[in-house]
């Protein structure tokens, strides 16, 4: 593959560190006199402690420290700040609230002493009664979580409410055909294949802490540490290196991360803590636990009118989740979707329960998720109820073109779109009208065959930070271009890749702007020292924002190149014109051949040219870039399932993905994307379940219970795209990251209930396993 001067395909520049096994990940990092660091957990689900005696592991010949509550309560660490501005216990003082929680920290000089030490530490606990079902957490007689907040008399979170209530309610009295279920969108995990874990190194002669850990917003990370701590923020230093995933598990701060800062400064050198796999999937951000009724009203033609939903949102133990301030059910109310209806309303409840904290992980963009799942669901609801055809109740219900700029009823302003050629697309993709006529041949057989559809719209690429902010830190984000004298080029980002690929995609849009080779760019990132202040990568932001950034201030580098070639070309800046050709970016005089490429103006900027006054040598620029709105990308997904009629077992026959994230500077990398997602979307729709028993005791703590799809579950995908720029993104592109982990699974629990028409089924609940869906055949949908 050769490289381009600026889109288009070209490998990852990460890969060949990568594929030789030489990546450098929090795990690599080995410190001279470094000490390990592990967590002793809690066994129950709600238990108050009556006491801990440490005394046998500290008698441990290679324990060096052991941190219980008590120890972090004397530095008024025991709790720190959540990104939803509740509290969270680093180690627990007076109860534990969930399965696994943190308890203590024992720093040993090795790995395996350390938890050896952990078995030696003495807890004694007296048991409470769990809430594990969200629907009781609100029960009069249910025991109070957090008995830690003063004045708490219920398991309540917060009451939110988005769209107008009067309005919809009024469309629903009218309304010719109204259906109404009810769907759990049930808690999965993201379980990247780099379990979390940091290095903490505090210098007591410097007073500087370097923490390496795998985050996902190393700048976000800094200035919390620095607020909660009361460090210098400029003593401290986040090194976010190479990360296996992070599918927002690594957005949070885990108390793992501030035990190893503690164990560091308390024995004076450095400590590492890496989770296993089930500490993990038991303790750290899960996603969704989304329990959702959702009403359509409708003309009998299949008009769609009004959507209303109630939702009961599980937070789990502690309000963890990694959101906007402002949106406490962070973009759930982008409900409406990809359809042009009048009226739409919400309320979302949130409440605690005894289960670890998160929520918002796992590809979500911010619980757009739940909200795809919800309308595409009820879509499908619709049409049986009308006898009508999914994929012509979704044409005639999807925005048009020319509505854009949209505003939805509950105040989004998409930019733009083109849904029916994108849906379209898919269809012929699909041979939808073939696929139908299967179907009806299969089931006079008595063979289960379902085609599900879904559509989707996102938003996603947050500030402006007029609107967003988290814990204050408004959401705009910073880069720096600097071109070194022989034409090369270097930028540095506030995000950070966790396989996204930012080392290429970013180099391609410096190289499209100054018509460099993406080869000649070195993108820096992940690194506080090395980079400007960011927000960091998650609800797929970085290229609608630092992607943005970056756009900006290679134009702000291109304008001065235009000066320093005016004073070389001893013409005036005005007459100069950009031209990239195959040999690369020039400003040329216009009507002449007189030019200079950047690779001269970057010499000239360097040397002893005589520059214009005000115009400044060298070759650089900052910039920060504000987005003036989200981009929201869309895309029509079509799924074939085949149902065995004796085990329930699904199997993806075809999944075809037509994608519009506006324009794609690698569409290599964004096919990369899709599949991951795609692969994430059938393993939800299919296997993936968080289950906890009636105590509280987690079901799902290693991979032998928590099930991820592998290629076996996995159809070739069948890609398609459709460009439809965005109208205020500096290069027109949209973020993609998450697209379809958001739009695939409704796709496929669309295409399984559409296979088991005939036993009547309107609803189950993921994950569809075989025993679900045989449950499903025999009228018996709900899982117990
Ligand atoms: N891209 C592109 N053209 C576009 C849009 C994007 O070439 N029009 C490229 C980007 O430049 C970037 C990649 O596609 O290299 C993803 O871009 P973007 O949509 O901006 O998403 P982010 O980079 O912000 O990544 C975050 C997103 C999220 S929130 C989750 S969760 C997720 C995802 O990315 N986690 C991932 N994809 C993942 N992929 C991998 N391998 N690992 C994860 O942890
Ligand atoms: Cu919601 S998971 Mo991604 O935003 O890091």
């Amino acid at each position: 593959m050769s490289t381009p001067m600026g889109f288009g395909r070209m490998h990852r520049k990460e890969d060949a560190r990568f594929i030789r096994g030489r990546g450098g990940y929090v795990d690599d990092v080995n410190l001279p006199g470094m000490l390990y660091g592990a967590i002793l957990r809690s066994p129950h689900a709600h238990a108050r402690i009556v006491s801990i005696d440490t005394s046998a592991a500290l008698a441990h010949p290679k324990v060096k420290a052991v941190i219980t509550g008590e120890t972090l309560a004397g530095l008024n660490l025991a709790w720190m700040p959540t990104l939803s501005a509740d509290t969270q216990a680093v180690l627990a003082t007076d109860k534990v609230r969930f399965q696994g929680q943190e308890v203590a920290f024992v720093v040993a000089e090795d790995r395996y002493s350390a938890r050896d030490a952990l078995e030696l530490i003495d807890v004694e606990y007296d048991a409470l009664d769990a809430v594990i079902d969200a629907r009781k957490s609100l029960d009069p007689d249910a025991p109070i979580i957090r008995d830690d907040h003063e004045g708490r008399a219920d398991n309540k979170i917060f009451d939110w409410e988005a769209g107008d209530k009067a309005t919809t309610d009024a469309v629903f009295a009218q309304a010719e055909v109204t259906v109404t279920q009810d769907m759990l969108y049930p808690r999965v995990h993201p379980a990247p294949l780099e379990t979390c874990g940091a290095v903490a190194d505090f210098d007591k002669v410097t007073g500087k802490l370097t923490v390496w850990c795998p985050t996902q917003a190393p700048h976000a990370h800094r200035t919390l540490y620095a607020l909660v701590a009361g460090l210098p923020e400029h003593k401290i230093r986040v090194i976010s290196p190479d990360i296996g995933g992070g599918f927002g598990n690594k957005v949070g701060i885990y108390p793992g991360y501030v035990c190893a800062i503690v164990g560091s400064i308390v024995t004076g050198k450095p400590v590492k803590w890496m989770e296993d796999r089930s500490e993990n999937l038991m303790s750290t951000s899960f996603a969704r636990d989304y329990h959702m009724r959702g009403e359509v009203a409708a003309t009998r033609d299949g008009k769609i009118q009004a959507i209303r939903v109630k939702v009961l949102a599980d937070h789990g133990a502690f309000n963890g989740t990694a959101q906007p301030t402002k949106f406490p059910a962070g973009f759930f109310h982008v409900f409406t979707g990809s359809y042009d209806l009048r009226a739409a309303h919400c309320e979302v409840t949130g409440v605690y329960t005894n289960k670890a904290p998160g929520g918002v992980a796992y590809a979500c963009s911010f619980r757009i998720t739940e909200a795809v799942y919800l309308v595409e669901r009820m879509i499908d609801v619709l049409a049986m109820e009308l006898g009508a055809d999914p994929a012509e109740l979704r044409m005639k219900n999807l925005l048009r073109s020319e509505q854009f700029p949209y505003t939805s009823p509950t105040g989004w302003e998409y930019d733009s779109g083109d849904y029916q050629k994108t849906l379209q697309l898919a269809m012929d993709m699909a041979g939808y009208d073939a696929l139908r006529r299967e179907q009806a041949e299969k089931r006079d057989r008595g063979e289960l065959m379902g085609i599900g559809i879904a559509f989707f719209t996102e938003a996603v690429g947050a500030g402006p930070r007029k609107h967003m902010d988290i814990l204050g830190l408004g959401m705009a984000d910073g880069a720096e271009l600097r071109v070194h004298p022989t034409g090369k080029a270097v930028l540095r980002v506030s995000c950070q890749s966790q396989g996204q690929g930012h080392e290429t995609t970013f180099a391609q849009i410096v190289a499209s702007e100054l018509g460099i080779s993406p080869d000649d760019v070195d993108v820096v990132h992940g690194d506080t020292d090395q980079t400007p202040f960011g927000l960091g990568t998650y609800g797929s932001r970085s290229t609608p924002v630092s992607g943005a950034a970056a756009a900006m201030v290679s134009r702000k580098v291109r304008e001065r190149a235009r000066q320093v070639a005016a004073a070389m070309l001893e013409a005036s800046p005005e007459d100069l014109e950009w031209a990239v050709n195959e040999s690369g970016g020039a400003w040329t005089v216009a009507g002449t051949g007189a030019g200079k490429t950047i690779q001269e103006i970057a010499l000239a900027a360097h040397s002893s040219l005589e520059l214009p006054e005000g115009i400044e040598g060298h070759l650089d620029a900052t910039c920060v870039y504000n987005p003036p709105n989200l981009t929201y990308p869309f895309g029509a997904y079509i799924c074939v399932v085949d149902v065995d009629p004796g085990t329930g077992q699904v199997k993806v026959r075809r999944f075809i993905a037509v994608d519009d994230c506006g324009v794609r500077i690698n569409p290599m990398i964004v096919e990369g994307q899709v599949h991951g997602g795609l692969a994430d979307g059938v393993g939800m729709a299919l296997m993936q379940l968080m289950a906890f028993d009636e105590d509280g005791n987690h079901l799902g703590a290693s991979f032998m219970d928590y099930l991820l799809p592998t290629a076996m579950e996995c159809p070739s995908w069948e890609l398609g795209e459709t460009v439809t720029p965005s109208p205020h993104h500096p290069i027109g592109a949209k973020g993609v990251g998450e697209s379809a982990t958001v739009g695939s699974p409704p796709a496929v629990v669309n295409a399984v209930l559409d296979a088991l028409r005939p036993f009547g089924v309107r609803h189950a609940d993921m994950p569809l396993t075989p025993a679900g869906v045989w449950r499903a055949m025999q009228g018996n949908p709900i899982r117990t």
